[in-house]
């Protein structure tokens, strides 16, 4: 398909200005077809870009720059017309000021390229809750990762029709080719200080520059599905999350649906695809990143995953941790920056079985495989945010309504992160605002997956509601906005608050692996089972000054190794010497960023906790 072949004048009219400007030798339109995937996908290969897993049916390996491996969020801008707009914990710069500077980049940076149309829908195409968009770029891997983990092609123009409305996104790697000049199969994009990754939210626009990797380039999920729709969330009484999808049954064949907001890198991905301990109990999947939450008719709050695929941390993943997800990338997977075996396989660290002979490593270099499956820090043979694009529908435990455009109703929101200490394994809110309150000062260490600069990882930082990178507007109006939609609703028909943590530590006690007092992953299921029980009322929870916590006995040990058994009782119980730090440093360092933006809510959910610490 050409240009001309657009009906819709506004597209046509904007596709036609980025021409002038990118400069590209050619325009394509996807069609979103197979034929036009594998057409790319060979174009890779070819240029030395991709290399085809002979282990993995139509899978393949891209290696990025070491520049180029996550998200930028310090190059990431929400460019709101006022600073204010953005808040605190946005970077910001002027809309016109960026414009300009951008458009200076993007003048002539797509020579030597082809640009391609992408049209796609964020959610099944033609349900009401889902949104469209444009995305631009001159990135072959681009196209193809949103063939997965978007709707692709014809389809959605056809939807689109002559005027729908749809967010533009432009995107450049930002390496223009001269007269001749290839690639060479090296992965294309531009220094970091040249990175832009910009959001204009009263346009709904995206212009993303520089990268080619993630959230940085596929600009339907963290820039429009999170960043974007966020802004829109607000304008029209609903909620764009950061968060899984997913549907539990219990032994009785009783089924009720969780979302949960972890930090990237935090668990989402495992959480939504567990295979549980507990007998009896199933869990299966709706998405594993991004929710779209909107109350309906009957009051209640419904979910929809607006993705079509995963765009999962590989390393870590194993038959062990989390099987389905293995199995959903055995084909038709694009895989990037993991390890290559010789005889065309990929490996990462913690597969669970260690390599043979040699390997490529992420950064291209060809080296022995070492004899355990653990490489020290720094010298990964997969780069600790290596990530698998895989279909949706390939997952051996996607739930039959992943795609129902009424989305499904939920019971219950979890908020976690990693905190090794404080942060009990569970508590509940007392109601929505105190569970509010608590998705407010949700802190984790910081992961490879949110930060190129490998000396931030480990760091703690709070992460409210883990969308603190992906808010398109101020974070103090984001919580004003949840206190609204809770204080609208129907109390018993909103869903119950919880706080997890499964990444508490006792680095002393050598029978923990990795030093976690949890085990986490499959056993995660006896916290869900207890969370299920909680939504039906059941008489498992103690009132204690942080919130509802477990009965004693009220969490299923059965079959849970001994050792674990005696760390249960500390994350069971509340720190109260940890908990009033905790007060200390919200109430000095965190809120008060916030100024007046800051909900008066949730500074009297602070001062009841403190007065029930000290009571
Ligand atoms: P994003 O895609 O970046 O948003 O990440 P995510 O939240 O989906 O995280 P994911 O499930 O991919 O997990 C990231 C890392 O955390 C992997 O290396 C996992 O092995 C590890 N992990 C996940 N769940 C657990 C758990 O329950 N306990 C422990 N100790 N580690 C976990
Ligand atoms: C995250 O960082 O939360 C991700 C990966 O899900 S990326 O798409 O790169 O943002
Ligand atoms: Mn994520």
């Amino acid at each position: 398909m050409t240009i001309n072949d657009i009906k819709h004048p506004k597209i046509k009219a904007w596709v036609e200005e980025v021409v002038k400007m990118c400069q590209p030798d050619d325009v394509y339109v996807c069609d979103g077809s197979q034929a036009e995937y594998d057409r790319l996908m060979k174009k890779c290969v070819d240029s030395g870009l991709a290399t085809p897993l002979a282990k993995k049916p139509n899978s393949f390996l891209f290696r990025s720059l070491p520049s180029d491996v996550a998200r930028v969020e310090n190059r990431t801008f929400i460019s709101s017309k006022t600073q204010d707009a953005a808040g605190p914990t946005n970077n910001w710069i002027n809309p016109d000021e960026l414009k300009a500077t951008m458009t200076g980049l993007y003048t002539g940076c797509m020579k030597g390229r082809t640009m391609y149309v992408i049209p796609f829908c964020m959610g099944p195409v033609g349900s009401s809750i889902s949104k469209n968009g444009i995305e631009l770029t001159d990135s072959e891997y681009v196209v193809l990762n949103m063939h997965i983990m978007t709707r692709v092609g014809t389809k959605v123009l056809d939807v689109l029709g002559t005027d729908g409305t749809f967010v533009p996104c432009l995107h450049s790697v930002g390496k223009p080719l001269a007269e001749g000049e290839t690639d060479g199969g090296i992965w294309p994009c531009a220094d970091i200080e040249n990175k832009y990754i910009s959001h204009f939210p009263e346009e709904r626009l995206i212009w993303s520059y520089g990268s080619g990797y993630g959230g940085n380039a596929l600009l339907g999920k963290k820039c429009f599905a999170l960043r974007i729709a966020s802004v829109i969330a607000r304008d029209e009484g609903w909620l764009a999350e950061h968060m899984l999808i997913l549907k539990l049954t219990n032994p009785q064949g009783e089924v009720k649906y969780i979302t949960g907001a972890f930090p990237s890198a935090c668990g989402k991905t495992n959480l939504a695809m567990l295979i549980p301990t507990i007998p009896g109990w199933k869990v299966e999947t709706i998405g594993d990143d991004i929710a779209w939450m909107k109350f309906g008719k009957d009051g209640r709050l419904y979910a929809i995953n607006p993705e079509a695929g995963f765009f999962g941390v590989a390393p870590g993943t194993s038959a062990e941790s989390n099987k389905n997800a293995l199995i959903s990338a055995e084909k038709n997977t694009i895989f990037t920056n993991c390890a290559l075996t010789e005889d065309g396989d990929v490996w990462w660290e913690q597969i669970g079985y260690p390599a043979k002979g040699k390997l490529v490593d992420w950064k291209g270099n060809t080296r022995d495989a070492l004899p355990k499956d653990t490489s020290p820090k720094g010298e990964e043979f997969a780069h600790p945010n290596a990530r698998f694009t895989a279909p949706a529908a390939q997952c051996p435990c996607i739930a039959p309504e992943w795609e129902n455009p009424e989305g499904v109703p939920i019971s219950a929101i979890l908020f976690g992160g990693r905190r090794p200490s404080t942060v009990p394994l569970v508590h509940q809110s007392r109601n929505w605002n105190h569970g509010v309150f608590l998705g407010s000062i949700v802190g984790s260490e910081i992961t490879a997956a949110s930060t190129i600069d490998a000396s931030q990882v480990g760091k703690i930082r709070r992460d409210p509601f883990a969308i603190l990178p992906f808010c398109g507007y101020n974070m103090g109006d984001y919580f004003s906005h949840w206190i609204k939609l809770g204080a609208k609703a129907d109390q018993d028909k909103l869903p119950k608050i919880f706080y997890v943590n499964w990444f508490r530590k006792d680095d002393d006690n050598k029978n923990l692996p990795g030093g976690f007092m949890w085990p986490g992953y499959s056993d995660n299921s006896r916290v869900l089972a207890w969370i299920f029980d909680r939504c039906n009322g059941a008489d498992n929870a103690i009132d204690t000054p942080i919130g509802f916590m477990p009965k004693e006995g009220s969490i299923n040990t059965d079959g849970l190794a001994d050792h674990y058994k005696k760390t249960l009782p500390a994350i069971t119980s509340v720190d109260k010497e940890g908990w009033l730090k905790e007060v200390k440093d919200v109430r000095e360092n965190h809120y008060p960023k916030f100024g007046s933006h800051l909900p008066k809510e949730l500074v009297e959910c602070l001062d009841d906790l403190e007065k029930r610490l000290n009571s």
